[in-house]
């Protein structure tokens, strides 16, 4: 990776620019500087004098670029790079190239490619001279091309054009995993979506609840896909009873990470993470307990899940994503705390499940138990045989009792989770 070294510039607390110190390094650029105002400016994000001490420092540092914490418009950004002497690159744009980086599978490079394009709309001059030195250096793991390079002498037309076509293809992919996930819903076991802040262990949790062997590293949006496990069940003996319980087969997704202000333009990429949140019948919220922005971090997510699922069509079997309300909080390396911090926190969530994914998240996976077995319902179904499909899916998904084929149909005496037992509303006898 080429080293660019970069000043952080933002327009608020000081405290966000960790973050945004993160997202650099995750791009592989060196952080020389940084500074704050505490409004932003319009003309040029920082106020007239700040523009001059920030000359004085890129030139102090020797500092090839200037990354700010919020979006510009093109003229704020001209304004600021004639007057600071380095390459401006807004956070929408480092976000883009984070994803552009990590993005593995076709579906995800297309999204990232139709971000960096509308991104790009409105700035058609070009791509940013800083970050396409960077890019040059940076491999994208399975592309020879990174998204977007060939459309520096695209008209606005072209561009449109390629986002109609995007869209398209990304609408095809859509329905045909909207297919694929209602067979699954209907006749798999239930299904838990982790969903959290970047950064929050997700992965980790993933590996640990599954026991298997991916890569997690400290790199902001290294996930950009989201993955599927099953987590075995089976009978267990508990330590302090005679009586074995069943633990229930489950199917764990790992999604995609949320940040504040997240790029309006990258919301195509979470397309498959909302999928996964809203269709699951547990959702965990993960999030880093050793944050020093833990609660804004929590409220963000809650707010990020909210506000995409509002902009989609309702589904009509959504309980609680609603208000973005997740079923379990998993407040995660804790490994990392005080005894101090610990108590505190456990008097600030006490509903809250804390593990150490890193060692141990056997405490998060009896949650999960829980919640699975406080989900279900038992119910008596009358189902015609016209309607024999509809009994047929129960099975696999429900705990059939006792089943009875009369002349009415089949009667059966079944314990489901609630969101199938809503479904089968019409045909309850009890
Ligand atoms: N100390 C500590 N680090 C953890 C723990 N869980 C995850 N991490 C680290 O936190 C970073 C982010 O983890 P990852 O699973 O990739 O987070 P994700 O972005 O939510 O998927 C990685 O460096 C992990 O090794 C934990 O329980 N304790
Ligand atoms: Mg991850």
């Amino acid at each position: 990776m080429i080293s660019e070294r970069a000043i952080l510039v933002g327009a608020g607390e000081e405290i966000y620019l960790d973050e945004l110190g993160r997202l650099a390094s995750t791009l592989g650029l060196e952080v020389v500087g940084r500074m704050a105002q505490a409004r932003r400016d319009g003309a040029g994000y920082l106020g007239k004098g700040k523009r001059r001490e920030l000359a004085e420092q890129v030139h102090n540092t020797n500092a090839s670029c200037v990354i700010t914490d919020d979006e510009l418009t093109a003229s704020q950004a001209r304004v600021l790079e004639k007057d600071c002497g380095a390459d401006v690159v807004d956070r929408t744009e480092l976000i883009i190239r984070i994803f552009e980086l990590h993005a593995r599978d076709a579906a995800s490079r297309l999204q990232v490619e139709l971000a960096d394009l509308e991104y790009r709309l409105p700035r058609v001059k070009g791509r940013n001279p800083a970050l396409s030195r960077l890019g040059g250096g940076v491999a994208t793991a399975g592309a020879t091309r990174g998204p977007g390079e060939q459309q520096l002498e695209y008209d606005r037309r072209a561009i449109r054009r390629r986002m109609d076509a995007i869209n398209l293809k990304l609408e095809q992919e859509r329905s045909a995993r909207a297919v694929r996930g209602s067979r699954l819903r209907t006749d798999g076991p239930p299904t838990v979506a982790l969903v959290g802040y970047t950064n929050a262990g997700k992965t980790t949790i993933l590996n640990s609840l599954s026991g298997a062997g991916r890569s997690t590293a400290d790199r902001l949006f290294e996930t950009l896909e989201t993955t599927t496990r099953t987590v075995p069940g089976g009978s267990e003996r508990p330590a302090n009873g005679p009586q074995s319980s069943v633990k229930p087969d489950f199917v764990v997704t790992d999604t995609v990470g949320f940040i504040r202000k997240l790029p309006t333009q990258l919301v195509h990429s979470f397309a498959s993470t909302l999928e996964a949140a809203r269709y699951a019948d547990i959702r965990v919220l993960c999030a880093d307990a050793s944050s020093p922005t833990l609660r804004e971090e929590i409220e963000t997510v809650r707010h990020t899940l909210a506000e995409m699922s509002r902009g989609s069509e309702p589904p009509e079997d959504l309980e609680g994503l609603g208000e973005g309300k997740e079923d379990i909080l998993c407040l995660n390396k804790i490994d990392l705390l005080s005894k101090e911090r610990l108590a505190d926190l456990r008097a600030d969530y006490p509903a809250a499940v804390r593990i150490s994914a890193a060692r141990d998240s056997a405490p998060l996976l009896e949650s999960i138990y829980e919640a699975i077995s406080t989900g279900m319902e038992r119910l008596e179904l009358l189902i015609p045989h016209s309607e024999y499909g509809l009994a047929a899916q129960l099975y696999g998904r429900a705990e059939i009792h006792t089943s009875q084929d009369t002349l009415d149909g089949l009667r059966l005496d079944l314990t489901a989770p609630k969101s199938l037992a809503n479904k089968y509303q019409p045909y309850r006898t009890s």
